[in-house]
């Protein structure tokens, strides 16, 4: 398999607005960022992924660009970025910019041209339709609730948004918007950026005829009619050929709707993109209302999907591995035990993390194993998804008690809270009043108390970031799952002709008999997270690797 830095990336995901504060005004910013460089290259990862960084109103956490070229005022200047980038370049860390060219902000002077006249020239950037028996043009619902068509009074119109009704859909038909993208790529691509992560790049060629959805399951929606066009692979390949091949940029599609058998589709060594995030998890525990339809999800199913996604890159294609970023609830909440078992289920899915293949993605603050973050009111959230989805339940009649419960279990407030530094009143986050809550755990879940524990959370994910550098069958080897008769037990092996590594995790609050399928197992434990490893139990959230 061709060896390449992408596929051997350790990837630091920075949400920057919850990242480090420097000027006290509470909101995370690029100078902050910079602050922090050094703990950053402390942690042994090799790239780091900025959510936008863009001018934008901040509708939807900087995914409603409103300037593609200049640097949101609160997070800084063009000046600071070069100083970021120079900053990482230094220190050997990549930069993966976030890109988000399947819609605008409202407020980008493209679509501020676009609305005024059913003749601009601009009117093509975005879809604009008639309305049918006196409602949108057909059924499609938002991922931010109500339909995805806005009537706009000026031509009488309705326009496309499948995000917030701030969040215009751009359409990628016409040529010149085309352009006008790849323009913009080029731009940031000659300032050094090593990477794209392309939002919702599965969603940006669109079905024209617009048919109404024949099903409720609103992922269902998402796979059938949102994402998978009939022109996206020649919308990415033109991208591609026309920017991509003429830089060493790597390219990762964010893609809700990409399926197992489809994903190879986006993949193509010639014309398509590096990798993918898929959601074969990540949407796991959401019922047919999705996010706030949660429904219960199994470790079997769990494992399953890595099999599954493993198996659809097992001869060409790559992906990611992650657990969370700023779109989910905190891994350790969500997937381990925050509570009685938070430091060593933290630990166990670092193992998991790491010793996938694929390139693996650390959102923030897991790696001091940071939690979920409990709502106390729906007016504490600060994201558009949560606020409208409640705005939809209370047309269902659902108490804010209950809408709290969800929003707590599966929001994406729980993964925006600021950046816990220490165990200060702010977390050390900022000296002003944070734009978001910080979580009153920050007292016992911090760096500068980590950053010398031996045993702490955050050593642990240092020393299983350098154990994946060191050990080049954890990036390329193959995964070879073992059966088990214990649903918790999740056991798989990395070999390669060179070397074979075998991982043991004990996905459970309660201690088991060691795997019979793998007890005669002979090697050196490279990491673990016990001192009293033995071959005979498995304690709880235990997790081993050994090297045979
Ligand atoms: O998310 C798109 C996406 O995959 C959604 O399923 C996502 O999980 C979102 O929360 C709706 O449920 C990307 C960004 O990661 C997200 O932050 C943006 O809100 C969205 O696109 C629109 O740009
Ligand atoms: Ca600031």
């Amino acid at each position: 398999m061709e060896r390449v830095w992408w596929k051997e990336a350790i990837v630091y995901q920075v949400y920057p607005r919850s990242f480090k504060d420097s000027n006290g005004d509470g909101i995370g910013d690029l100078p902050g960022i910079i602050e922090k460089l050094d703990y950053i290259k402390s942690l042994g990862v090799t790239a780091v992924w900025l959510n936008p960084i863009y001018q934008s109103p901040n509708e939807d956490g900087g995914y409603d660009i409103s300037d593609y070229y200049s640097i949101l005022k609160e997070f800084g200047n063009l000046q600071d970025f070069d100083r970021l980038i120079q900053g990482m370049h230094e220190r050997g860390l990549k930069l993966i910019m976030d890109l988000v060219v399947n819609h605008t902000s409202d407020e980008h002077p493209w679509f501020h041209a676009s609305r005024k006249s059913a003749g601009s020239p601009y009117r093509d950037y975005y879809f604009w339709k008639p309305g049918k028996n006196g409602g949108p043009p057909n059924n499609w619902p938002s991922f931010f609730g109500g339909s995805a068509w806005q009537l706009d009074e000026a031509t009488g119109e309705y326009y496309l948004h499948l995000f917030s009704v701030k969040q215009p859909d751009l359409n990628w038909e016409d040529t010149a918007l085309r352009k006008e993208v790849r323009d913009m790529m080029k731009f940031w691509l000659d300032k050094g950026v090593d990477g794209l992560r392309l939002d919702v790049i599965s969603a940006i060629s669109k079905r024209t005829s617009f048919p109404d959805a024949d099903t409720p399951d609103f992922n269902e929606t998402i796979r059938k009619y949102y994402a998978n066009g009939p022109r996206l692979s020649e919308f990415i390949g033109e991208m591609r050929e026309k920017v991509w091949n003429h830089y060493d940029v790597m390219t990762i599609g964010e893609g809700p709707g990409i399926t197992p058998d489809n994903a190879l589709d986006y993949l193509d060594e010639r014309q398509g993109l590096n990798m993918i995030f898929h959601f074969g998890h990540m949407f796991m525990d959401q019922g047919p209302g999705g996010r706030f339809d949660p429904v219960p999800w199994s470790k079997s199913d769990f494992r399953k999907v890595f099999m599954t996604w493993d198996n659809a890159f097992a001869k060409s294609g790559w992906g990611s591995i992650f657990l969370g970023n700023h779109d989910f609830a905190r891994m350790v909440s969500r997937w381990g035990n925050d509570s009685t078992f938070r430091e060593q289920s933290s630990k166990l899915l670092c193992t998991l993390l790491l010793t996938m293949r694929g390139t693996p993605f650390i959102f923030q603050g897991d790696e001091i194993g940071m939690t979920n973050f409990q709502l106390k009111s729906i007016s504490e959230s600060r994201d558009i998804e949560t606020i409208n989805g409640w705005r939809e339940a209370q047309k269902r009649g659902i108490t804010e008690a209950a809408f709290l419960r969800v929003a707590n279990y599966s929001g994406r407030d729980n993964a925006r809270t600021p950046m816990q530094w220490d165990n200060s009143s702010n977390a050390g986050f900022s000296t002003g009043t944070p734009w978001m809550p910080v979580n009153t755990n920050n007292v016992a879940i911090n760096v500068s108390r980590q950053e010398h524990e031996p045993d702490s959370v955050l050593s642990y994910w240092k020393k299983m970031i350098g154990i994946r550098k060191a050990h080049p069958v954890l990036t390329y080897g193959a995964y070879k799952p073992v059966e088990t008769d214990n649903e918790h037990l999740f056991v798989y092996y990395r070999e390669s002709p060179e070397e074979k590594i075998l991982v043991i995790l004990n996905m459970s609050d309660t201690d088991t008999k060691f795997p019979s399928a793998v007890r005669d197992a002979r090697g050196q434990v490279l990491i673990g997270n016990y001192a009293n490893q033995t071959k005979d139990r498995m304690n709880s959230w235990e997790a081993i690797v050994i090297q045979l």
